[in-house]
């Protein structure tokens, strides 16, 4: 047997930041070490996602994953034992087949990716190294740029403004640590700035203020005094970026404002983001149309996609096969990095490596229903992410994220490099 052979498989129920079920697995390698990892949980899901296996019925409002573990403890784990945690490929070649189905349901998305990413934490254990080092050897050395939110909206926020995540990027910061500096700034100036004006009612579902907003202009524009109130030089310092997330509120390119009471078609709504892009220091929008108006997409990505970085997120599911789709047909030039969207460890680096392929960002991003688990942190480094997205500035399943990061700059030391702003779409 060798140090990273998989000798023990085992999940257990553990809560997320929405105090809802998930579950956390465990698997030993030969050596005794441990790796463990925690399935996220998303609220403004796509349609092609990875469905998680949850129980029904009353307990927990349905939400319960005792069905989910069970898969885990039995079949998982029977089909894991024996297999080289190094060899993540066959792993996760074996969990797939094992699944059997297109989506992921019989055993369930949820137990398959936090069985997928314990294998890997396992293997670096074994290996005697942080997960990042694992994954990137000693080339790795690039530190993500955080997108970071300061108003949650949309389905985080009972939709009380119709945009989901009104976020901060540090463009103009010299390293990993100063991008936090600087977005902590800009919180706190908007926490302040919500407090004066009699709108401060705590924090959405990432951390996020509550939007208590008359219109999405109305969080633009607090989003740029806050700003500036923080004492940055908006679209130099610090830059705006939108997670507009329109299949929460549009379908066959028909798009309904609740906020504003105005329904808009694809090109009304792509005219309403264009304008915002003229009038705000934009620089990153995400989902800007309905998972399913592919040709918004693509006239947005021809009006926009050279100055502004075009997010594919329901759209594209962490899926390779869909973004070199998306890539061929011009819609996007960035994709969303969710391991729970696709299921396994392997599939979401086949989306990484799809979005290199075609010359994309690629932003690996947590969900709205988070842990402590921090592997993305990692799986960011160790793949040399030029972004990462993990929510707000508040609420310790966000916070472990980015404090894992600062280790990490830490231990790079002078050989990290938070990534360039020349490589993104608006830098280049
Ligand atoms: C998104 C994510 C994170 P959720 O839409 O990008 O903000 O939300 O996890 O609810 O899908
Ligand atoms: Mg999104």
């Amino acid at each position: 047997m060798s140090v990273s052979s998989i000798t023990d498989v085992h999940a257990r129920r553990v809560w997320d930041s929405r105090g809802r079920p998930t579950l956390e697995v465990e698997v030993t390698v030969g050596s005794g070490a441990v790796g463990r990892a925690i399935a996220p949980a998303g609220a403004s899901t796509g349609s092609g996602e990875a469905v998680d296996r949850r129980d029904g019925g009353d307990a927990f409002g349905g939400y319960d994953v005792t069905k989910a573990i069970a898969a885990v403890n039995d079949e998982i784990s029977d089909a894991l034992i024996g297999l080289d945690a190094e060899d993540q490929e066959n792993a996760d070649a074996v969990l797939i087949e094992l699944d059997g189905t297109p989506d992921k349901n019989r055993l369930g998305g949820n137990a398959m990716i936090a069985a997928s990413m314990a294998v890997a934490h396992a293997a670096a254990a074994a290996a005697e190294m942080p997960l990042w080092r694992y994954l990137g050897g000693l080339a790795a050395h690039t530190l993500p740029l955080p997108e970071i939110q300061i108003f949650g909206g949309g389905a985080h926020a009972a939709s009380r403004v119709d945009i989901q995540d009104f976020m901060v990027m540090a463009v103009g910061a010299e390293d990993y640590a100063q991008t936090l500096d600087w977005t902590a700034e800009v919180y706190r100036a908007a926490g302040a700035l919500m407090s004066e004006s009699g709108l401060l009612q705590g924090v959405a579902d990432e951390g996020g203020f509550w939007p208590a907003f008359d219109s999405n202009e109305a969080a633009l524009d607090m989003l740029l005094r806050s700003i500036e109130r923080a004492g940055f030089r908006p679209g130099e310092d610090v830059a705006i970026s939108l997670d507009i997330a329109a299949s929460e509120f549009g379908k066959d390119g028909r798009y309904t404002l609740g906020l504003e009471k105005r329904e808009l078609d694809s090109d009304g709504l792509i005219e309403m983001l264009l304008g915002w892009v003229d009038r705000y220091p934009i620089v990153s929008i995400e989902d800007p149309l309905g998972e399913d108006d592919e040709d918004g997409l693509i006239r947005f990505t021809a009006a926009a996609g050279d100055k502004l970085q075009i997010i594919g997120d329901d759209y594209l599911v962490t899926n390779a096969e869909r973004v070199g789709h998306a890539a061929g047909v011009g819609a996007c030039n960035a994709v969303l990095v969710k391991p729970n969207q696709v299921g396994t460890l392997t599939e979401t680096r086949a989306a990484f490596d799809a979005a290199r392929a075609a010359d994309w960002g690629a932003v690996v991003s947590a969900r709205s229903g988070e842990t402590e688990d921090v592997t993305i942190v990692h799986l960011a480094v160790g793949w040399g992410a030029y972004q990462l997205k993990v929510g707000s500035f508040a609420r310790s399943e966000r916070m472990a994220k980015w404090n894992e990061g600062l280790r990490i700059a830490d231990a790079l030391g002078d050989h990290g490099q938070l990534a360039a702003s020349t490589l993104f779409p608006w830098g280049r």
